[in-house]
Order: structure tokens, then C-alpha cells, then sequence
């Protein structure tokens, strides 16, 4: 049974439990909501980097942080495309294309944006943006050009929000979601743990976004990248088990969404994502860069997708 009311602390002993356990559960749920083995593989580009005005304390490209990145000019529709045909060719079904954006602004930028959509989907991939907050006019827009899904991540609890960002609010988020969700666009959403943040803050994110019904359609589950310049870039690496729990609990609160291991992966060892994918992530990105920082090379995936014995989904229709 599909639940959009569970508790945190309910959600915090699924966790919590003995490893196997939790583990047993996840893969019980995966293996009935998820049979066909498969893997989702999407590629990411950063179609405008850099100079982000937002403060969010994990981010490269927020303009309060010196970590090198300048503000670049917005990649052009053609280099884009090329871009959506190197993923397709290596396999990849759906691109999702970010900026570095507090909010989609109207104007010859958005339309650009519009144009890229419009092409990704000409090329049969799914199109997935990142672009900040959206207005309920400006989704209707993208979803007339074609959009998929629209990536906007809780990233964290509503109660350590402000400890990480403080140039917004919880219910902006929330907000942007809602007017993706009406203009008929798939949501994707989850959050970054190895921000310094608690098993409850995790779970109380998890709860948050399983409140939503129906349920996201994809949930990112990404180890925080510790990029040099940024407020984080000294925090412990996370043990990879806290990634294996934290998928397994995604799975297990919503079943139906595609849960992506998503950034983080190029400090994991094989063994660890193998372990993710078993209990209930069936998406990675997949291509030697996530937006700015590297990920883990194409054969090297390859290789661990047939190690599980998994496919990778094939286009879709
Ligand atoms: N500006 C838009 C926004 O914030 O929604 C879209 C791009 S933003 C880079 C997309 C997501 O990338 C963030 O919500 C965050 O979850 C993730 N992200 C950014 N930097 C990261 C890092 N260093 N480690 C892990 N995830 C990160
Ligand atoms: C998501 O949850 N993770 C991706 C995607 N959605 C847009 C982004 C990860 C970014 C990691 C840091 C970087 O490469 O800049
Ligand atoms: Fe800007 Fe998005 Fe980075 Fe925050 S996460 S600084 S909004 S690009």
C-alpha cells in the first residue's frame, strides 16, 4: 500500500533498523514495484554555470564562494544538441539540462532553454531542466515544449534548511514543485546527505517529499561532492553505508519513484553503489561529468551494470 502520511520517526527506525533487515525490506518493495532489472541511465549538462546568486553552502557555482568557477555565458541551442546526441549514442535516455539560476527569468534565455527542450525530445530522449524556481506560467511553457521532469531538490530537512541556505526558503521549494506537479510535468526531487546533518534531518526529508501525491516520479539521492572554496569542503567523507541506508529508506517510503544514486559516486567503491543498486536505486548519472564536478567514466559503468546483471533501460518510445 502507497502511504503519503508517514511519520519521521517511523521513518527513522526503517533506517535505523539492522543493516540487513532494512536491506531485505528495500529490495522486497524494489523487486515488486521495479521487476525488470533495469537501470536508467541520464546524462547531465550544465547549459549555463557559475555566478549563481543563491548561497547554498554545498554549491560550486553560488557566486558567495570562490571555488574557481566563473559566470559563463549560456551554452547555445546547437552545442546543446550535440551534446543530447553524444548521450543518446552512448546509451543514455534521458538528459537533463542545469543553470546556475536562482529563478527561470522570461525572455531570450528561457526561450533558449525552450528551444534546447524542444530538441532533446526531437532526439526521442526524455528532457529533464534544473533551472531554479519556476513560476506555474513558466512550467506550462516548458511542458508545451515537451519537458519530462523538472529537478528541484528539497536537499535537506526543513528544520537544517537555514544552516545550509540562507538566500530562500523551504516553502520556495515546495512552491516550485507544486507548480511543476500542475503543469503535468514529472517531479524529481531529493536532497545531498554529508552536509553535516542529522539521521533525523534525512528521514524528515524523506517523509517530506513522500507527502507529495502521488509520490515523485524521481528522487536523487546524492552524496554531498566537497568542493574546494565552499563552506563544506572540510566535512568527513560519508561512509558509503549511510548512502545504501538512505536509498533503501527512499525505496521503501516510495516505492513507485525511480531513486537515482546520483553525485558522489566517483568516491564509491564498486561494492557500495552494487549495494545501492540491490536495495532499490535502479537510476545513475551516467557520463564523465554530472554539472561541474567528474563522475565516474561510461566503461566503468558499463562494467558495473553487467556486474549486477542489470540492463540499461532502453529508450523509451
Ligand atoms: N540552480 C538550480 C537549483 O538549485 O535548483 C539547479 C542546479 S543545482 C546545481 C541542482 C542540485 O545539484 C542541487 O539542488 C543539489 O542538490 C545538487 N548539488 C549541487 N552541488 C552539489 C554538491 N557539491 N554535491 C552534491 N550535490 C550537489
Ligand atoms: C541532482 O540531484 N544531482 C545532480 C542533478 N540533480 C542536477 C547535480 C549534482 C551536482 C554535483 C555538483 C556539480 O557537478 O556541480
Ligand atoms: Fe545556485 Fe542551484 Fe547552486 Fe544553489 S544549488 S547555488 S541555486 S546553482
Amino acid at each position: 500500500m502507497t502511504r503519503y502520511d508517514w511519520s519521521i520517526e517511523e521513518a527513522v527506525s526503517i533506517h535505523d533498523a539492522p543493516l540487513f533487515e532494512l536491506i531485505d525490506r528495500a529490495r522486497g518493495t524494489h523487486t515488486v514495484s521495479h521487476p525488470k532489472n533495469e537501470v536508467q541511465l541520464c546524462t547531465l549538462l550544465s547549459v549555463k554555470t557559475g555566478g549563481c546568486p543563491e548561497d547554498c553552502a554545498y554549491c560550486p557555482q553560488s557566486a558567495h564562494h570562490d571555488t574557481g568557477l566563473g559566470k559563463e555565458a549560456m551554452l547555445d541551442v546547437p552545442a546543446v544538441l550535440e551534446a543530447a546526441d553524444r548521450a543518446r549514442a552512448v546509451g543514455s535516455t534521458r538528459f537533463c539540462m542545469g543553470a546556475a539560476w536562482r529563478q527561470v527569468k522570461d525572455g531570450p534565455e528561457f526561450d533558449k532553454v525552450l528551444e534546447m527542450v524542444r530538441g532533446v525530445k526531437a532526439r526521442g530522449l526524455e528532457a529533464c531542466c534544473t533551472l531554479g524556481m519556476v513560476t506555474e506560467a513558466q512550467a506550462r511553457r516548458l511542458k508545451e515544449a515537451g519537458l519530462d521532469a523538472y529537478n528541484h531538490n528539497l536537499d535537506t530537512s526543513r528544520e537544517n534548511y537555514r544552516s545550509i541556505i540562507k538566500t530562500r526558503v523551504y516553502d520556495d521549494r515546495l512552491a516550485t514543485l507544486r507548480a511543476v506537479r500542475s503543469a503535468g510535468i514529472t517531479v524529481c526531487s531529493g536532497g545531498i546527505i554529508g552536509m553535516g546533518e542529522s539521521i533525523r534531518d534525512r528521514c524528515s526529508m524523506l517523509v517530506e517529499l513522500a507527502r507529495f501525491s502521488p509520490h515523485p516520479e524521481s528522487v536523487p539521492i546524492n552524496a554531498l561532492v566537497r568542493v574546494e572554496g565552499t563552506p563544506l569542503e572540510a566535512l568527513p567523507p560519508i561512509d558509503p553505508l549511510e548512502l545504501v541506508r538512505m536509498i533503501a529508506t527512499a525505496r521503501i517510503l516510495m516505492p513507485a519513484a525511480k531513486v537515482r544514486l546520483s553525485a558522489g559516486r566517483t568516491e564509491l567503491p564498486r561494492e557500495a553503489q552494487l549495494l545501492c543498486l540491490y536495495a532499490g536505486a535502479n537510476s545513475i548519472f551516467y557520463g564523465d561529468r554530472l554539472l561541474t564536478t567528474p563522475n565516474p567514466d561510461v566503461n566503468e559503468d558499463l562494467s558495473l551494470i553487467e556486474a549486477a546483471g542489470l540492463v540499461a533501460a532502453a529508450p523509451f518510445a
